[in-house]
């Protein structure tokens, strides 16, 4: 047995003697190459912080103190060491633990989360609690270089330096956020590396700190000295301008250095910042290698890894697109805060590398940086994850919608998610935007219609949002822009005749509604692929012929195109059943997610066995003379709504929590 099988909970690595530490790291390295190989997940940001993860449980006692890590992704190891081991083979899969940290999973996970750049302000928050009840706890939030460049991250640092709460800020400094990092604050940090100093340290650890391993009562102010003397000069450190005190760089993989600054640094008033240097991927030889394809790992054989081909997918349709109409037009430009490989981008980054830009972790910046483009008469598309643009949201309204520019944002991952689960889950994007003036919201169902819709949005300006889901799609024969059919803007596409049970999909939901009616020729479909402007024409047409309506829609119900729906039949005073199936007021968690579309009432099998319910009905309806059916009950009697059902399958259950 090795020591990572002793180990039943941290209190047990707070025990462990300072020689064994090394020894539980590389136990723990393995165990979660092992765990990845059969799960997938974010392998390489775990690994890096392997030697962090067991210096903390050794210092602080994670059920008390407060360990935030930033964004979670990279808490593998400290899952394990939390009394989770014998669960991590369930990681983002249904039912089993999440991939971030999550505070119903466990009370050593902090927070909830899954975005990056929050762990400063809500430790910050946490400080100022513990300082105002004079409670006995430790805060240390974790935060990387890539979280780092979140405005967020950067206002609370602002704050933290200000107030000068007790607390330690980890800065685990990889160079890496998803891809290369960005940013004049990344560039001084590989400033930080070059020093004589910090090569010596690389080179022969402890030693080269000579005068830094001091005895415990001088270490305040000789970490003050010797962090001065390593730059020149020292006031062009940012972090000691914030107000913060700075320790560092040091070598992120000496487990034992990590337990001697982590100690001392804990015995000091005010924040400090202990900035460590790691390698992503650090201990898998692939992985190090090649740290941006193995972020966020599938299954893998451990022996004979290789990435796993994904197969074409909507971000490379998008991409394509980019690149197609950037050439075409000299005006396009495309803005990624940090998901140059998430959104297809890496082709478009080498062909138009003058008109591509990524911002880092910075969605807000994104936005308001296309507004001051379009400003001046360029065309730039936002390309962004549906969750990540929530981060946007004012800047959508505030520069982009009051002056009506022409901005498109390219929203990718709209829809569940699967495995990242309720943080990432992109269902918000309709109901947020569809509030907005000037702003028109559309989903295509296929690539040449996404083509279209991309190339009508920008000739025809204004602000757009496009959406489209995670995953694979049919490609489409390579054709000039020239050639891409353009998408008249507003209307929908009646796909199948049957005007008893009529269905309405919205992109990938199209398929489910042609699924669903087969070959009926009671039910009709339709791409509803405007969400706004709606066709209103089509839409009064409908309500003409009496038809049942069904939205099927991969999003939150509250505000969907199901509610736009209702909401324009009402304001035409025209009364029509219509049954809304999509997303429930309720955080669906990770899982598979075509499991949950049938789970929540919207998959091909459930739309079909709900338009079979639907049919019946109106067949008794009109034998019964009643009055037209409004649906919304399955035939089986109970009243199963989409919120019923959702709540018992999916709640995530937030315990309240008691006061600390
Ligand atoms: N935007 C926001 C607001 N949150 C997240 N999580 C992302 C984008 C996507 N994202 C990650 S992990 C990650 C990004 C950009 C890189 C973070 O870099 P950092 O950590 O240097 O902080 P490292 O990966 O260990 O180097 C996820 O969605 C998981
Ligand atoms: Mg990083």
């Amino acid at each position: 047995m090795g020591v990572l099988d002793h180990i039943t909970g941290p209190q047990d690595v707070g025990r462990l003697r300072l020689s064994q530490l090394r020894a539980l790291s590389s136990e723990l390295r393995d165990e979660i190459i092992d765990v990845c190989s059969e799960t997938g997940g974010h392998l390489a940001s775990s690994l890096g912080a392997v030697e962090l993860t067991v210096a903390l449980h050794h210092v602080y006692d994670t059920a008390r103190d407060r360990v935030v890590w930033d964004v979670g992704h990279q808490t593998y190891g400290h899952k394990i060491l939390t009394g989770r081991r014998d669960r991590m083979r369930s990681i983002r899969r249904h039912g089993g633990l999440a991939g971030f940290t999550t505070s119903s999973e466990s009370e050593h996970d902090a927070l909830t989360v899954g975005h990056a750049s929050t762990s400063l302000a809500a430790a910050f928050g946490m400080a100022l609690a513990r300082d105002a009840r004079g409670a006995p706890y430790e805060v240390t939030a974790v935060i990387g270089d890539g979280a780092l460049t979140g405005g967020i991250a950067l206002a609370a640092l602002n704050q933290i330096g200000h107030v000068k709460p007790r607390m330690t800020i980890v800065l685990n400094d990889n160079e890496l956020s998803i891809s290369e990092n960005v940013g004049a604050l990344n560039a001084f940090m590989r400033q930080l590396q070059v020093q004589p100093w910090f090569q010596r340290a690389e080179r022969s650890g402890k030693e080269a700190l000579g005068d830094l391993w001091s005895p415990l009562a001088e270490f305040g102010s000789r970490a003050k000295t010797a962090a001065r003397r390593f730059f020149d000069p020292a006031s062009n450190n940012p972090f000691l301008a914030m107000g913060l005190r700075y320790v560092g760089p040091i070598d992120g993989h000496d487990v034992e250095q990590l337990v001697y600054y982590l100690r001392h640094i804990r015995e000091l008033e005010g924040p400090t910042m202990l900035h460590i240097v790691t390698r992503k991927g650090k201990g898998y030889d692939v992985a190090e290698a090649d740290p941006i394809t193995w972020h966020g790992a599938s299954t893998f054989d451990r022996l004979e890894p290789a990435a796993a081909g994904k197969g074409y997918q909507w971000s490379d349709a998008f991409g394509d697109a980019a690149c197609a109409l950037a050439s075409a037009e000299d005006r396009v430009w495309v803005i990624t805060p940090a998901m140059r490989e998430g959104s297809g981008l890496v082709r478009y980054s080498k062909e138009h590398p003058q008109r591509y830009i990524d911002v880092g972790i910075a969605e807000d910046v994104a936005v308001t940086t296309a507004a001051g483009l379009a400003l001046r008469g360029e065309k730039p598309i936002v390309a962004i994850y549906s969750t990540f643009l929530q981060r946007g949201y004012d800047q959508v309204i505030h520069d982009v919608s009051l002056e009506n520019l022409d901005v498109v944002f390219a929203i990718d991952r709209a829809g569940l998610v699967g495995g990242d689960g309720m943080t990432h889950q992109g269902v918000y994007d309709v109901a947020y935007l569809r509030a907005i003036p000037n702003l028109s919201v559309a989903m295509p169902r296929d690539v040449p219609q996404l083509r279209g819709m991309l190339k009508s949005a920008l000739r025809r300006g204004g602000p757009v949002a496009l959406r489209w889901p995670r995953g694979g799609v049919k490609p489409a024969p390579d054709q000039p822009v020239e050639a891409w059919p353009e998408v008249v803007w507003g209307t929908w596409e009646r796909l199948k005749e049957g005007d008893e049970v009529v269905l309405l999909g919205f992109g990938p939901t199209v398929a489910t509604a042609l699924a669903a009616a087969g070959e009926d020729p009671r039910v009709g479909v339709i791409d509803a692929r405007f969400v706004k402007p709606l066709d209103t024409e089509m839409l009064l047409a409908l309500a003409d012929a009496g038809s049942t309506l069904v939205t099927i829609e991969d999003n939150a119900l509250p505000g969907g195109l199901g509610s736009a729906l209702l909401e324009s039949l009402a304001d035409h005073g025209r009364s029509l059943p219509v049954v809304r199936l999509g997303i429930p007021d309720v955080h669906v968690d990770h899982g598979d997610p075509a499991r949950q579309h049938e789970e929540l009432g919207y998959g091909p099998e459930a739309v079909r066995s709900r338009v079979t319910a639907l049919l019946e009905e109106r067949e008794r309806a009109i034998t019964d003379g009643g009055a037209p059916v409004v649906a919304g009950r399955r035939s089986g009697g109970r009243a199963t709504t989409c919120e019923e059902q959702a709540v018992e399958a999916h709640v995530v259950d937030t315990p309240r929590r008691a006061s600390v």
